[in-house]
């Protein structure tokens, strides 16, 4: 599981940037930095210090370098970091020297695995880390910070101590059986055990965990000419789709992508909904109702200088059990609809870019409470999940008058299945799933 030889990854961007960092973990990190940098002075530890990257005598970049002797480190090793000038050439050769000097290439995510298996921080931690550096929204930022400082552990821990105070329940059963009966003591453990399935499911919100991380994704349906290409422009605040006054034009699926109060929106535009006997144009139709589908929002976007015309009704129908929100298009016309005689209906105007922040509000809505569950990635949910069901075969097994230990073998299970979340349960399959998911590096 822990390989105990030093490692070396670039830390930062591949190609061109501000600066290139090449991190070093291991025993020989420091002889490795020492061969490779020359500091103007003595070398102590956590102190940045500038000096020159020299390579056969030859100077190869003026740097800066750290060195972070064990544990008061990242990986809880003694780790050196040479900062380079950004680009793949200088960061390239340290990295050839490194490996000519006994160092290994770091596989993915293998500083921080290092740091989980020196103790530094449990599993969800590590995950957090991840999650941060792939947040593209603030909502996924917040959650992957909540869970790096321990958001995810506390909640699992205090879970844990549950299991275990029922678990002490059946014990004190079995050992004592003067003091408390074994209904007593099943009456107890179906209470608690249900209680605690219902907190850890509620726990649980794969689709606003999905939304904090993917973005919701909001389609923009309606008849052809409505104007939903003049919407996508107007949102996105640049010429993204082709918007033209003859009927079908959009005819594939457009996304764009954007950030709205911290919550990634994806746009989604599709073609105009008619019956038509263009090839082209039909696929296109077939791919918008697929679209509106999957959709986790619907916005209808409706002509409001016309009467509803049949297709409109269609829609509207179809899309009447969805979150959606009508809008009400082309409002700088003399208007032919009345926003009152619709649920969540919004005016604007597309091609003025009226409106705008009203709708924009309606769609944040969407996103309200997304990411906010105590759980928000997928792999601790589905554990979760297991843990819960193990607790509700344990309620059963007491309700159906089996023998309480073996109601106590389901809340072993549970307890067994929740620390996997924080890593107490470890395997190499399991730290195989976790790390190879991280970037080479980090
Ligand atoms: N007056 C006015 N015209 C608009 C508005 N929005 C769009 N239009 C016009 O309506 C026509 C159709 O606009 P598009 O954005 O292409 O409509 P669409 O719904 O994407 O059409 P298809 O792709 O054919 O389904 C264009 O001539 C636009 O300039 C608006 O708010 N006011
Ligand atoms: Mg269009």
């Amino acid at each position: 599981m822990y390989q105990k030889d030093t490692i070396a990854a670039l830390a930062t961007a591949q190609g061109e940037g501000g600066i290139a960092i090449v991190r070093i973990s291991g025993d020989k990190a420091e002889s490795c930095l020492k061969t490779l940098f020359q500091p103007a002075v003595a070398f102590e530890s956590h102190r940045m210090y500038y000096g020159h990257l020299v390579q056969g005598g030859q100077v190869l970049d003026e740097c800066m370098a750290v060195l972070m002797r064990a544990p008061r480190s990242y990986t809880r090793e003694d780790v050196a970091e040479i900062h380079l000038h950004g680009g793949s050439f200088v960061a390239g050769s340290v990295l050839k020297a490194l490996y000519a000097l006994g160092v290994r290439p770091a596989s993915a995510g293998e500083f921080t695995k290092r740091a989980f298996l020196n103790g530094r921080i449990d599993l969800s931690r590590a995950e957090a880390v991840m999650a941060l550096i792939s947040a593209e929204g603030g909502r996924a930022a917040r959650a992957a910070v909540r869970q790096l400082s321990g958001g995810v552990s506390s909640f699992i821990q205090t879970a844990q101590e549950k299991l275990l105070q029922l678990l002490s329940g059946v014990a004190a059963a079995i050992d004592y059986p003067e003091e408390i009966t074994f209904e007593e003591a099943a009456g107890e453990m179906t209470e608690g055990a249900l209680s605690l399935a219902v907190e850890l499911e509620n726990a649980c919100d794969e689709r606003g965990a999905r939304i904090a991380r993917s973005g919701l994704e909001v389609v923009l349906c309606g008849c052809p000419n409505v104007g939903k290409s003049s919407l996508l422009n107007a949102l996105s605040r640049e010429e993204v789709a082709i918007v033209t006054d003859i009927p079908g034009t959009t005819r594939d699926i457009l996304r764009s992508d954007m950030l709205l109060s911290g919550l990634k929106v994806r746009f989604v535009d599709t073609a105009g909904l008619r019956q038509n006997t263009d090839t082209i144009e039909t696929i296109g139709v077939e791919k918008a109702k697929k679209a509106v589908a999957s959709a986790d929002v619907a916005v209808v976007v409706l002509d409001a200088s016309r009467p509803l015309q049949a297709q409109d009704e269609a829609l509207l129908s179809d899309t009447k059990d969805m979150p959606r929100i009508i809008v009400l298009n082309k409002w700088d016309l003399p208007a032919a609809l009345n926003p009152a005689d619709f649920e969540n209906a919004v005016c604007v105007s597309a091609a003025k870019g009226q409106g705008m922040d009203q709708l924009e509000e309606k769609i944040v809505a969407f996103g309200a409470g997304a990411g906010e569950s105590e759980l928000t990635q997928e792999r601790h949910m589905a554990l979760a999940r297991e843990a819960a069901a193990a607790l509700r075969r344990a309620a059963q097994a007491c309700k159906d008058g089996e023998a309480v230990d073996v109601a106590a073998v389901e809340l072993n299970e549970a307890l067994h299945i929740l620390g996997r979340i924080t890593g107490d349960q470890v395997d190499e399959k399991l730290l195989d799933d976790v790390f190879s998911r991280f970037c080479v590096g980090k």
